[in-house]
């Protein structure tokens, strides 16, 4: 299996030496945000994880392999290039057989990184069960790996272009636990709040890292999520993001979107309907997951 993956210098550099590494999925570089912010994101959220003592790991896949870790020009290229696929578990093995580019979902993410040993993830937000899904039946697959991938994720919640209630409850359902990160509700993204209750709630790294260690002892499989809310002044208020959430699922709906398409369609709407104050909030987000991630990942390496 291991001839499937291949290593960044620094990222095999710090496994030799024990280090801690977090990973960063692609599909939000070029599915998720416009060029060049998509760029400059990952490369300054890849600055932050260093300055917090961590290696990062971007993951993609291309040549036939599962690369963790990826060098400055392959960043770019992810940026740039039009037409790479958005690779879920389901897309994974077609993806590395035949020797495409892939940018990883949250899901296949956290399969490549469990590959790789690597326990802490950093996001924006996770897929979740789309409103609706009640007759769409559509229902991220990012659930069903934080079911059953030991990686934990931190995100800043899920998008209320989501059920949100529908997808806490479908975490509870499969035993994923729901952190808040100083935080008593799950946050939706652009606002540091929601109507609905975490799990539990941690105020501190070494809380979140201690509870994901004893989790992994007891081998109760599966990731875990860390709600980490957008700082204050980045956040957008309730009643202005809602109106364009709105209008964006209406515009989904009317051009037929589905499967895959449907995520990607929503986030570019919603930019567009912002007029780009939604990806500032965005990037804003990611950076302030990069710093709290990082220092679990750090924490969690003293665990072992
Ligand atoms: N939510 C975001 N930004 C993103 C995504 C979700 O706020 O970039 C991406 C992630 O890669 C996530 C994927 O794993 O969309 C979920 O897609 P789907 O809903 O098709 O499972
Ligand atoms: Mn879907």
């Amino acid at each position: 299996m291991k001839h499937y993956l291949e290593l960044s210098e620094e990222v095999q550099a710090a496994k030799e030496q024990g280090k801690p590494v977090v990973a960063l999925e692609s599909t939000i570089i070029s599915h998720g945000m416009p060029y060049p912010k998509n760029v400059e994101t990952a490369r300054e959220v890849e600055q932050i994880i260093r300055e917090h003592g961590a290696v990062p790991a971007t993951i993609a896949i291309m040549d036939g392999k599962i690369k963790i870790g990826l060098s400055d020009a392959e960043l770019e290229d992810f940026a740039q290039a039009e037409g790479i696929a958005k690779v879920s578990r389901r897309d994974l093995a077609y993806l590395v057989a035949t020797g495409q580019k892939g940018a990883t979902t949250v899901a296949a993410t956290m399969i490549c990184a469990e590959l790789s040993d690597i326990r802490t993830f950093v996001t924006g937000g996770i897929g979740g069960v789309h409103r609706g899904a009640e007759t769409s039946m559509d229902i991220s697959a990012d659930l069903e790996e934080l079911a059953r991938t030991n990686v934990a994720v931190v995100c800043a919640g899920a998008k209320s272009i989501l059920d949100l209630g529908l997808t806490m409850e479908y975490l509870e359902t499969k035993g994923v636990p729901v952190i808040g990160y100083e935080t008593d509700v799950l946050p939706a993204f652009y606002t540091q709040t929601s109507p609905f209750p975490v799990n539990v709630r941690a105020d501190d790294s070494e809380t979140v890292a201690s509870t994901l260690k004893t989790k992994w002892d007891l081998d109760l499989a599966g990731g875990a999520v860390i709600a980490n809310p957008i700082p204050q002044a980045d956040a957008i208020p309730e009643t202005e993001i809602a109106a364009v959430i709105d209008q964006a699922l209406t515009e989904a709906d009317t051009n037929g979107v589905t499967g895959k398409d449907v995520t990607p369609f929503l986030l570019a709407k919603v930019e567009e309907l912002t007029g780009g104050k939604s990806l500032d909030a965005n990037i804003a987000l990611v950076k302030h997951n990069a710093h709290v991630g990082a220092e679990i990942a750090v924490k969690l390496a003293g665990l072992d």
